[in-house]
């Protein structure tokens, strides 16, 4: 539904509703995600935001700005608190056309003067507004707007200004009369006596709005008594984020130090998720060209030995552009590593992050390094699924993967992949053709098809104790893998450990 329309049903439709302020984009989505159904735009809240007076300090221009991330941050409609309209009928219908091109709800406008100043400084010192100036302020605005909906509120300021219920009722009965939708009657009262008098003498003409700030201890039961369309909490976000940083940034200057913050401020995650994170990752995987950019890895950490090859094996990732980077396996709560084998258990692992296997994941063991052209040979393959194979392999090592496919490696073959047939720990002199270097990843249909087998396997007892070499016996019944062949460019942490021993680093 347009905002216009929802706003007019918020302020006309029989029961009580409510609207609460905010001040920018970030107030505006959480005042939303509370469950409210509107917003006030309030004037005295983005001015205090922006470090200024509530006077018109702030250009209409600017008020605009902040509103148009407000609005487009929600999906609720804003009242923008209008002021005066700041300038005269001219001004105002200019404003009216402005939101309109915002999505903005509708505005409300009070009968003081330009420059205006907040209500509830030095009240009875303001000079109202001539009433037949801004009853054509008021047509004016109505005339042109284009959406019908939208909502012109007129705030009367009679109360405010020391004047009594007649002249309050003067006013609105005017407003109503210049083709207003709603009146907005303002008290600085801290009972309900005046708009309780306005409220029988109006009986019903129009929608009234009330801004109970003054009068915050009356039951809202009594609003809804009153019959009164709409209510605005019309600073609370304001005062409430005034109290919140006082005492953070008191506290850290006092402490040098943020020990005793962190746990009572917002984490960093909902400031992402507020602004909306997952959505441009989303997005990025949908519109983002097929590059490098696209690729996320995950490493599995099979033994605390991996400490000195994990940083530079993540160092050649990010230098091929790939910077979503997730390590699992033998890590603490603080992603250090720790000590623990996980020779089985290496499915399980890959299973509680099936989530982050997507299409273009490449996986690989935490405890060997490469050059960074086997990454690039990796992903820039065409297959769905492809596993790294180094046909110079070393018969002598326990806990390797031998891997069997259609075809031993040869020359011939250059840069083409076999079909994978097998993977065994041990060596098969006849059959192993190779050893896997620990290197693979699955893109397009392929990551569906190992989310798919994890599903399987993980119904299977002894999953804990399943490897890799398992788990590529199975995923090549339900889908080919391609053995891509590579000779050397990697080390394995025996064969680094050996080289840094002998002292030959090279
Ligand atoms: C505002 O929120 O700027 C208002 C309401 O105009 S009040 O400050 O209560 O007058
Ligand atoms: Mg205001």
């Amino acid at each position: 539904m347009k905002k216009t329309t929802q706003l007019r049903n918020l302020i006309t439709s029989s029961p009580l509703e409510f609207i609460m302020e905010a001040h920018n984009a970030l107030s505006a989505k959480i005042v939303e995600e509370a469950g409210f159904k509107g917003i006030w735009g309030s004037g005295l809240s983005i001015s205090a935001a922006m470090g200024v007076r509530d006077n018109n300090e702030a250009s209409w221009t600017q008020v605009l700005e902040v509103l148009e991330f407000m609005s487009d941050a929600t999906s609720i409609p804003i009242l923008l608190d209008g002021d005066t309209g700041y300038g005269n009928f001219n001004n105002a219908r200019r404003l009216v056309k402005k939101l309109e091109q915002r999505q903005i709800g509708g505005v409300c406008i009070e009968d003081k003067i330009f420059p205006k100043t907040n209500s509830f400084i030095k009240g009875e010192a303001q000079p109202l507004a001539d009433i037949d100036e801004f009853c054509g302020k008021i047509k004016a605005m109505k005339d042109s707007q284009t959406d019908e909906d939208f909502m012109v509120v007129s705030r009367v300021e009679a109360f405010i200004a020391g004047w009594g219920l007649g002249e309050a009722m003067k006013r609105a009965e005017a407003y109503r009369q210049a083709g207003t939708d709603a009146i907005l009657m303002h008290s600085k009262r801290s009972d309900i006596s005046e708009i309780e008098a306005f409220i029988k003498e109006w009986a019903g003409r129009l929608p009234v709005v009330i801004v109970p700030t003054k009068y915050y201890s009356v039951p809202t039961q009594r609003f809804r008594e009153l019959g009164i369309g709409l209510c605005i909490w019309a600073n609370h976000n304001l005062r409430a984020s005034i109290k919140a940083i006082k005492e953070t940034t008191n506290q850290i200057f006092k402490e040098e130090s943020l020990i005793n913050i962190e746990n009572h401020v917002t984490p960093l995650e909902e400031v992402f998720r507020l602004q909306g994170a997952e959505e441009l990752t989303r997005a990025e995987k949908i519109y983002l060209n097929r590059s490098k950019n696209n690729w996320n890895s995950i490493i599995l950490v099979r033994q605390s030995g991996a400490q000195p090859l994990l940083p530079e094996q993540m160092n050649q990732l990010k230098t091929a552009g790939i910077s979503d980077i997730m390590k699992i396996g033998c890590l603490d709560a603080e992603e250090q590593l720790c000590d623990c084998k996980t020779n089985g258990g290496e499915l399980s692992a890959l299973f509680t992050v099936r989530d982050k296997i997507n299409e273009n994941t490449l996986i690989s063991y935490g405890e060997i390094i490469y050059k960074p052209h086997v990454v690039k040979e990796v992903i820039e393959d065409t297959n769905d699924i492809t596993i790294m194979v180094d046909p110079d392999f070393d018969d002598h090592t326990i806990g390797r993967n031998y891997v069997t496919a259609q075809v031993p490696y040869s020359k011939n073959l250059y840069s083409a992949t076999v079909d994978f047939v097998q993977m065994t720990h041990e060596l098969k002199n006849h059959t192993s053709h190779g050893e896997f270097i620990g290197v693979w990843k699955v893109s397009g249909k392929g990551a569906a098809v190992l989310r798919e087998a994890l599903d399987k396997l993980a119904n299977r007892k002894d999953f804990n104790e399943l490897t890799l070499g398992d788990l590529f016996n199975y995923l090549h019944t339900l889908h080919p893998i391609a053995v891509k062949y590579m000779k050397g460019s990697w080390l394995d942490l025996d064969s680094y450990t050996k080289i840094q021993s002998s002292g030959d680093t090279t």
